[in-house]
């Protein structure tokens, strides 16, 4: 049975591919790496090929058209799970989630169902940020919490680490979200199972090189998905009970 598997959905990042690759395996050695490439018209798939040929920890799920970051994600949540991996994280190939911060979410999962990195607990870590995304980013979790009562910090963040259970718990198929709101959907689905949800504070970094594939749509998709997403719990603002699976229900061993 494998242990950690690391996600990383890529989009035209040939620059950052193999750094990342080689950053991420060196911060966390028991762990392997799926690149999730739709077809980089940059040719970030051949290259990828290339890297998973030289290590036998790094995999590449190729997918024949921009569909989203939300399908890039389900495809490799199904093949995770296939494959047996115990923890699985999603990650940004631009370095904006810093590599050295790998161990600190998947130690968080021990004792935690679903580990979310926040740049906003306990302050502001993002570096290099125009103010504007800033203001977008804090706007939308304050609206998040505003009509769902989701209380985390920063629920559009994409550094994140789910125990197995949770994947196979959560109704996968009724995701719907592609952008920013697929983070969002993803994590309110857990939180309202009844799963515990802790937040690590991590600095995030703008991205280094490439282009950013954020738009008006990403934006435009969470603001009226959100309230589909009450809608479907009925607006009710906390989970009715904790899930029996959750690691946060064990009874504590005594002696
Ligand atoms: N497979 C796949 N990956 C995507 C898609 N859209 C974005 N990504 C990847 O998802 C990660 C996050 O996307 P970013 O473009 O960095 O989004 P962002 O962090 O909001 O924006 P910037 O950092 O400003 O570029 C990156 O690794 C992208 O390459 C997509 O449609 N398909
Ligand atoms: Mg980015």
């Amino acid at each position: 049975m494998a242990g950690s598997l690391i996600v990383i959905p890529t989009f035209n990042e040939k620059q950052n591919v193999a750094s990342i690759a080689t950053a991420v395996l060196s911060a966390s050695t028991e762990s392997h790496l799926l690149f999730v490439d739709d077809n980089s018209p940059d040719g970030t798939g051949a290259l990828l090929d290339e890297l998973a040929a030289g290590d036998s920890r790094i995999h590449v799920l190729h997918r024949s058209e921009k569909e989203g970051l939300g399908r890039a994600y389900l495809a490799a949540f199904a093949w995770a799970l296939e494959q047996g991996y115990e923890l699985i994280m999603e990650m940004d190939a631009d370095f904006s989630h810093a590599p050295a911060d790998v161990p600190r979410l998947i130690d968080a999962a021990a004792h935690a169902d679903l580990v979310l990195g926040s740049r906003y607990v306990d302050g502001i870590r993002v570096i290099n940020w125009p103010l504007s995304r800033l203001i977008l980013s804090k706007g939308a979790a304050f609206y998040v919490r505003l009509i769902t009562g989701m209380p985390f910090t920063d629920p559009t963040g994409g550094f994140k680490c789910f125990r197995r259970q949770v994947l196979q718990e959560i109704d996968l198929n009724r995701v719907q979200s592609n952008g920013y709101s697929f983070q969002i959907e993803m994590t309110h689905q857990v939180w309202m199972k009844g799963f515990r949800v802790v937040e690590v504070p991590i600095i995030f970094e703008e991205r280094r090189s490439g282009q950013s594939k954020m738009n008006r749509a990403i934006v435009l998709e969470a603001l009226w998905r959100i309230w589909r997403i009450a809608y479907q719990y009925g607006f009710r603002r906390r989970p009715r009970a904790k899930h029996p699976l959750s690691v946060g229900t064990r009874e504590p061993s005594h002696g």
